[in-house]
This record gives C-alpha cells, structure tokens and sequence, in this order.
C-alpha cells in the first residue's frame, strides 16, 4: 500500500527524469548543432554561420559609422606611457636600422593608375601637423590615454589625391568622385597588416603619428610612422607602417582572418 510520501517521491522521480530526459535533450541538440556548426567549412578562421553573423555586424557598423562622431579627447595631463603590445611584423626591422627609421620612406599607391608616392619622414613632418590626446583601447581590455602627433591621412590624401581614381584631391566637405572603398596597410614583408574602411581611415582623428607624449615615437611603438585611429580598437592602430595603398577590394587584415570582426571599431 502506498503512502502520501510514497506518491511524492515518485512524482518527484517521474518530474526529474523528465527533467532529465529534457535537459539530456536539449544538451544533445545543442551537440547536435555545435557538430553541425563546428562541421562547417571554415571562412578567415571562422565556421561560416559565424561568419554570416560576423558580416551582419561590420555591415550594422558600416551602416551606423557618423564620419562626424569624434572618439573623446583628454587633456593633455591625463596622457601616459602605453604598454608595448604587439610586436607582429616588427621583427622584420633591419638589423642596424637608425632607431627613428629616418632613412625610410612610406609608400602610398592609388589614383587613376596605381600610382605610387614615397614620403620621408621629414616631408611627412612638412606637412599640417596635428596634435590630439586619445585613447587606445586594445581588445585584450586595457586603454590608456596618450598625447600623439602626426599628419591626417585625410591631409596626405588631399595632398596626393590617391584616395580616388579621378585623382582629385581629397576633400572632407567635397568628397572626389570614385572614392575608393578600402585602404590597406602594412609592415615591410607582411609580418602585419590591416584593411581599413574609406572613412574610418580618412577620418579627421585618424593620424599618420611620428611623436608620442611629446617624444619622437620610440621603436617599440612603430618608428618611424604608425597609424592611430582612435575611432578603431588598437589592432587597427599598425605600427612600423610601410605602405598604405587607396583600392577598390577589401584588403586583407591580419586578426580578422583569425575570426576578429573586421570592422573592429567601437
Ligand atoms: N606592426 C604591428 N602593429 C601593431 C600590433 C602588432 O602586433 N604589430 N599590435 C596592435 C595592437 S593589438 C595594439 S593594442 C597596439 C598597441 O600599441 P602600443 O604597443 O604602442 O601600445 O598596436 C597595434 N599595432
Ligand atoms: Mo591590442
């Protein structure tokens, strides 16, 4: 005969059993569906679903990008030495190389042809010169605040007029015609490289930068010229830049083909 606690225990057994089978269940489609999306081919280090959501993103953030929304500046007081982080690509610097890498020059192609334009680091310095005190916010979860200068890309684009294939100059408040989409950006040999969209690149804040916290910028921190933009997370802010070059196809980027958003601002 069978008690009151009797019928409570098996109703308890019964209710957790199917709670179990429930959530055995549902472990198992999410196995299921974790094989399945583990089985996908791989696109840029990437199961493809993943991917396509990754795309969804960098199009919501191609879409939402305000060229006229400036990251926030500091005063000058709040600036400091940043970590050193990230040295890909830098292992490539010549034995023996001046430690300002004065001797090199930077190379930007584009224009109607392909053309290409070299530049000193003095005739980088002979151009507008820009001061501004952002943040750098790496992705591992850190900024600090630093004081830069340098010159716009936008000014080198609007000196060169390579940012177009009409080859005009460029101009924020009249953008040349046949703007091209990307610019890619590398270090001699490759070692690192990031792909920019047009206007994160030639945004106001973003700057070719030869000085850090009133200093020449040391070689730890990409001397001769690095790129800062502080409307992107730090990855896209390369260091020891040796080409840049205007084009119409989405450069490769050296932490998206490891699954990073492409986009990568914030
Ligand atoms: N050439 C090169 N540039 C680079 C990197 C790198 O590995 N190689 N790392 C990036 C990352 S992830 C960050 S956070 C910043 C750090 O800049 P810092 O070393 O001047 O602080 O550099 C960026 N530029
Ligand atoms: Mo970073």
């Amino acid at each position: 005969m069978s008690t009151p606690e009797d019928a409570v225990t098996r109703q308890v057994r019964s209710m957790s059993r199917r709670g179990f089978a429930t959530a055995g269940l549902s472990l198992l489609a999410g196995y299921g569906a974790w094989r399945w999306l583990v089985g996908r081919s791989e696109e840029d280090g990437l199961a493809w679903p993943l991917r396509r959501i990754l795309e969804l993103n960098e199009r919501l953030a191609m879409a939402s990008f305000d060229p006229s929304r400036r990251a926030p500046e500091f005063a000058t007081s709040r600036a400091r030495e940043p970590r050193v982080n990230g040295v890909l690509g830098m292992e490539d610097r010549p034995v023996g190389e001046a430690d300002d890498g004065s001797g090199r020059v930077l190379k930007v192609t584009g224009g109607a042809q392909g053309l290409e334009k070299t530049f000193r680091l003095e005739e980088l310095r002979a151009l507008p010169r820009v001061e501004q005190t952002t943040e750098l916010k790496c992705i591992e979860g850190w900024s600090t605040v630093v004081q830069w200068a340098g010159v716009r890309l936008a000014d080198l684009a609007a000196t060169t007029g390579l940012s177009s294939t009409s080859g005009q100059p460029y101009d924020p408040n009249r953008p040349p015609s046949h703007l091209f989409p990307y610019v890619g950006m590398a270090t001699a040999q490759d070692g690192y490289y990031v792909g920019l969209d047009t206007p994160s690149a030639l945004h106001p804040q973003t700057l070719l930068c030869y000085e850090m916290n009133g200093a020449p910028l040391s070689a730890d921190h990409g001397a001769p010229v690095r790129v800062v933009i502080p409307v992107k997370y730090g990855i896209k802010n390369i260091k020891w830049l040796d080409r840049i070059w205007f084009t119409d196809r989405r450069p490769p980027d050296y932490w998206a083909e490891r699954g990073y958003d492409w986009y990568a601002g914030h």
